[in-house]
């Protein structure tokens, strides 16, 4: 499978396959899915230990700081460091948000599969906290700004995963919100997997995101329409012809009391199915 890619991204993805290709595997065989072993494959270990090219600040809202930083990592010695975020009020719009963005290359195509290690630490946040999201411009269009694009997004919420389906943001619903009953990992790594297919086939709509976590698909047994104000009517989840940007680091909708640190290490995004690698 090949990604047609415009010239001048070309170096770039090439660039960022390289970096990966010292990611440590742990000492066992690699399987055929380890990042970046497949073409038309984007992935970021950090061992730069800056942020990466091509990455720019997108959110920085509240306290705390987002850094590429040697505090923690799952490979090598760098990852992404949300550190000490906090502000704001429980159950009250208005949180930290510490975020970059980086623009796919040309002609991504409609289906997105992607897999970070996450460490969150000290307490789970019952806020909505994002930790990954993937935009595509609506139908009809080939390009737009980042506030008219559709996205799908992996979180947590009340403790537990979630992934969402969002019109264009602001104000991003009404959206189909699903939430897992799986508490997120504490104190540990652990990987979360996703694909977001924006084709779906021959559907009308795209597909309802799905998650996985190391290596065991979520199931969601609260599915429902989130809206202010509320509204019954399910979100139109228009159709993906390009994913065009993503956006990572953590985003809280609400507030944080407890300063919390979220370390993420080894993204990858790609057309296939990228899998957690043998570590
Ligand atoms: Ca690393």
């Amino acid at each position: 499978m090949h990604i047609r890619i415009a010239s001048s991204s070309t170096l770039l993805l090439l660039t960022l396959a390289t970096a990966c290709a010292h990611a440590p595997s742990g000492g066992n065989p690699a399987p055929a899915t380890t990042a970046c072993a497949a073409p038309a494959m984007l992935c970021w270990d950090f061992e730069e230990g800056t942020p990466p090219a091509g990455w720019t600040a997108r959110r920085d809202e509240f306290s705390g700081q987002l850094l590429v930083d040697d505090t923690r990592a799952h490979g090598g010695r760098y990852a992404l460091h949300a550190r000490s975020l906090s502000g704001g009020k429980e159950g009250t719009q208005g949180g930290p948000k510490k975020t970059f963005r980086f623009d796919l290359p040309a002609h991504f195509g409609p289906v997105l599969w992607g897999r970070v290690w996450v460490y969150t630490t000290p307490e789970r946040p019952m806020s909505h906290a994002g930790l990954f999201s993937a935009r595509y411009p609506r139908p009809g269009h080939t390009s737009g700004a980042f506030d008219a694009l559709d996205w799908y997004e992996v979180a947590t919420w009340q403790q537990k995963y979630m992934s969402i389906w969002h019109p264009p943001e602001p104000p991003g619903f009404p959206e189909w919100v699903q939430v897992s009953s799986t508490p997120l990992v504490l104190d540990a790594w652990a990987c979360l997997e996703w694909l977001f297919d924006g084709a779906n086939g021959d559907h009308p709509e795209a597909a309802t995101p799905r998650v996985w976590l190391d290596g065991v698909e979520l199931d969601w047994p609260q599915q429902f329409v989130f809206s202010d104000p509320p509204t019954a009517t399910q979100p139109v989840r228009e159709k993906a012809t390009d994913f065009t940007v993503v956006e990572t680091g953590v985003i809280l909708y609400q507030g944080l009391t407890v300063p919390t640190d979220w370390w993420l290490d080894d993204l990858a995004i790609g057309r296939q199915r990228l899998g957690c690698g043998s570590d």
